[in-house]
């Protein structure tokens, strides 16, 4: 891992103290409570044993003082005292049973009340977001609000701000987790069941987030980004994607050619551009419809161009070793240069 992807990494961690928005306010707030409380209870604990340490020195050195010598510690204890005796079992009554009691009882009820805030439904007619997490991508999917079919990106998940977006999670193979730590919690993508998150931004702005749960050699290289717009820019966004591919490129030229050798060399397979090719809906890789327009290629390993994508194309095994595409290194300098062409073409 280069070093500015460890910052990135330790920059999407830090969203978690920087909340951008109120379910990360949320976290944020009971982190902080839990930890000053935490902190509280602990000096108290350490005061109170220091109190008592210094105190049974000062009777030991009585003791040795007036030439008496308790045998072992059950011989001092039975020489306290009745009053001693009973602060003793005051102090373990109140420190031993009454504060955990007084602090664990109402974080319990808290806890549960504010698990279930946080997991309500949104509202009806909120935004929902289905993502599939994928070794080592996601998959961002929008019901189309015309026509009823789906819009489908990768890596990047555009939302409008000032509203809650609920997401469904699933994964197509191992167990990963989404987590976005600015804009909300922490929630798993496990095969074969749907689990929700709910996440705000307040404000539009652009927040990376990470695979939390290990899921294989590339789990470091699966970032995700989420991208909060003004809503009537949302808005704007999400039509520009369900619009098919910009692909009218001019007879003879680097795009048009580039568009013939991702028909001929096999990409098809995997991979789906709108408008463009066999018709089905592969899902082995990321649609690449508007691939042009993401910010970022393979979850976050390079900053998107014209050249990034021919690197990709060429590369993708050294740049993401194991990835589940193969370099296309075979392909000869012409034909990769048209490709990333066509392929910038696709905003
Ligand atoms: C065997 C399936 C497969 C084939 C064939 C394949 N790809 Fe991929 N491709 C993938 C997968 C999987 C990813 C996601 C890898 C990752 O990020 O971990 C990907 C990612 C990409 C990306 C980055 C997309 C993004 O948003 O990050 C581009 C661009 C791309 N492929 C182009 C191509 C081109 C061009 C071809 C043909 C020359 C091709 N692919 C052939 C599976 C495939
Ligand atoms: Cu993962």
């Amino acid at each position: 891992m280069a070093a500015s992807d460890a910052f990135d990494a330790l920059d999407a961690l830090l969203g978690a103290a920087a909340p951008a928005g109120p379910a990360a306010r949320h976290l944020a707030d009971w982190t902080l409570a839990l930890g000053t409380g935490a902190a509280a209870i602990f000096a108290i604990a350490m005061a109170a044993l220091w109190l008592a340490l210094r105190r049974a020195g000062a009777a030991a050195a009585a003791r040795a003082r007036s030439g008496e010598r308790a045998e072992d510690a059950e011989d001092a204890a039975a020489s306290l005292s009745a009053a001693a005796q009973r602060s003793a079992r005051r102090w373990i009554v109140a420190g031993g049973l009454v504060l955990p009691l007084v602090v664990l009882v109402p974080l319990f009820f808290a806890s549960v009340a504010g698990t279930a805030r946080l997991q309500a439904p949104p509202p009806p007619g909120a935004l929902q977001i289905g993502i599939t997490a994928r070794m080592w991508w996601w998959e961002v999917r929008y019901a189309d609000p015309e026509g009823g079919g789906a819009i489908v990106t990768a890596n990047e998940v555009h939302i409008p701000a000032g509203r809650p977006v609920r997401l469904g999670l699933v994964s197509a193979d191992v167990i990963h987790s989404f987590w976005v730590a600015a804009l909300g919690g922490k929630r798993d993508a496990v095969p074969g069941r749907v689990t929700h998150l709910v996440i705000e931004a307040d404000q539009p702005g652009t927040w990376r987030g990470q695979c939390a749960e290990y899921c294989g050699d590339q789990h470091a290289r699966m970032a995700i980004t989420v991208v909060a717009h003004e809503p009537a820019a949302f808005e704007r966004w999400l039509a520009a994607q369900r619009a098919p591919a910009a692909a009218d490129a001019a007879p003879g030229s680097a795009a048009a050619r580039g568009r013939a050798a991702f028909l001929a060399s096999g990409c098809v397979a995997c991979h789906r551009i709108g408008g463009v090719g066999g018709g089905g809906t592969p899902t082995r890789g990321p649609d690449l419809t508007h691939v042009a327009g993401r910010r970022t290629l393979g979850a976050g390993q390079r900053s998107n161009s014209e050249a990034a994508l021919r690197e990709w194309i060429a590369g993708v095994q050294h740049i993401k070793p194991g990835a589940r595409m193969p370099s296309f290194a075979h392909l000869d300098a012409g034909t990769l240069d048209a490709l990333a062409a066509y392929l910038w073409t696709l905003r």
